[in-house]
C-alpha cells in the first residue's frame, strides 16, 4: 500500500462510520463534534437533548474502549437545533492499535459533516496555580509522541493550529480562563519530574497522552479546531506526592458540572 492509499484507506473508513452513523441515528448530518477525555464524560448530560446513542463500535473500524473511565459510546445531540457528535471516550496511542485508530473518530466526524472540532483532555498541569478542575485553553501543542498521523508526502501547515477565534469565543464566556501548551506523551506511564523539566523548558504547561495527533488530523481535514483542558492533577515532581488515575477520574467528577457548563456554551455559540 503506497502512502497516499494509506490515507484514503483511513478515509474511506471514515466515509463507512459516518453512513453507519446516519443510519443508526437517523441523524443526516452533524454539525459540530466534540471529544470528551478523562474527566469531561459526566459534563456529557449537560450539553442538550440526546437523539441517539450506542457503544462507537456499532460503527465500523472503531476500537473497544481500553481504560476505566472511557465509556467508550457516541451521543448525537441536539442542542437548541445544533446537531452535536459527542465521543464519550477516546482510543490512545499507547493502545498500540495505530494512529489511525487514535484519529478515527475525528475523521469520522470530518465526514459526518462536522466543521469544528472539540477535543477535551484531562491532564498534568505544570503551573502551580491551576489547581485540580481547572479548565485550560490549548494554544498550541508539543507532539512528544515520535509519532505522526497523517500518510506519506502531506504538508500540512500548524500555525494557529487552535482557532484563535473559538477561543476568544470562550474568552467570552469565562473572562479569565488560561491558555496552555500541551504536550503529548505516548504513555501510558505519565512523566517523570526531569521529563517534567524537559516540557517545562520547552514551553509545555500541559501533560498528557492524546489530542495533538487528532489535531493535526482536523487540520488537515480544514475543521476549526478548540482544545480543552482540565487539569486533574499537578505535574509529576511538583505536589510532593505520586500520581494516581482515580485521583484523576475524581477531579473529573467534582468539575463536571462547571465543564458541561462551558461546553455547552461554547457548542451554541458556535453554532
Ligand atoms: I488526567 O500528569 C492526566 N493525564 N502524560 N501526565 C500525562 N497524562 C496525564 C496526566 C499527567 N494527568
Amino acid at each position: 500500500m503506497t502512502t497516499n492509499e494509506a490515507t484514503q484507506l483511513a478515509n474511506d473508513h471514515a466515509t463507512e462510520a459516518a453512513a453507519a452513523l446516519a443510519a443508526l441515528s437517523g441523524v443526516a448530518s452533524h454539525q459540530i463534534a466534540v471529544v470528551l477525555g478523562s474527566g469531561w464524560v459526566p459534563a456529557a448530560d449537560l450539553l442538550g437533548r440526546t437523539v441517539a446513542e450506542f457503544p462507537v463500535t456499532d460503527l465500523p473500524h472503531f476500537a473497544p474502549p481500553a481504560v476505566a473511565g472511557h465509556a467508550g459510546m457516541v451521543r448525537s445531540i441536539d442542542a437548541d437545533g445544533t446537531a452535536v457528535l459527542v465521543f464519550l471516550g477516546r482510543t490512545h496511542l499507547y493502545e498500540e492499535l495505530g494512529v489511525d485508530a487514535v484519529t478515527h473518530a475525528v475523521r469520522t466526524s470530518a465526514m459526518a459533516g462536522c466543521q469544528t472540532m472539540v477535543l477535551t483532555n484531562g491532564c498534568g498541569g505544570l503551573d502551580a496555580s491551576w489547581t485540580p478542575g481547572s479548565p485550560v485553553l490549548i494554544r498550541d501543542h508539543l507532539n512528544l509522541t515520535g509519532a505522526s498521523p497523517l500518510h506519506g508526502a502531506h504538508f500540512v501547515d500548524l500555525t494557529d493550529l487552535y482557532s484563535p477565534r473559538l477561543r476568544e469565543l470562550c474568552r467570552t464566556i469565562e473572562p479569565g480562563l488560561p491558555e496552555g501548551v500541551y504536550a503529548q506523551f505516548r504513555g501510558p506511564m505519565y512523566e517523570t519530574p526531569a521529563e517534567i523539566q524537559m516540557v517545562r523548558a520547552m514551553g509545555g504547561t500541559l501533560v498528557g497522552m492524546s489530542t495533538a495527533l487528532e489535531a493535526i488530523v482536523a487540520r488537515s481535514l480544514k475543521m476549526e479546531i478548540l482544545g480543552l483542558s482540565l487539569v486533574t492533577n499537578l505535574a509529576a515532581g511538583m505536589s510532593g506526592q505520586a500520581l494516581n488515575h482515580l485521583e484523576v477520574l475524581e477531579a473529573g467528577r467534582a468539575a463536571a458540572a462547571r465543564m458541561g457548563d462551558l461546553l455547552s456554551r461554547v457548542i451554541r455559540l458556535v453554532a
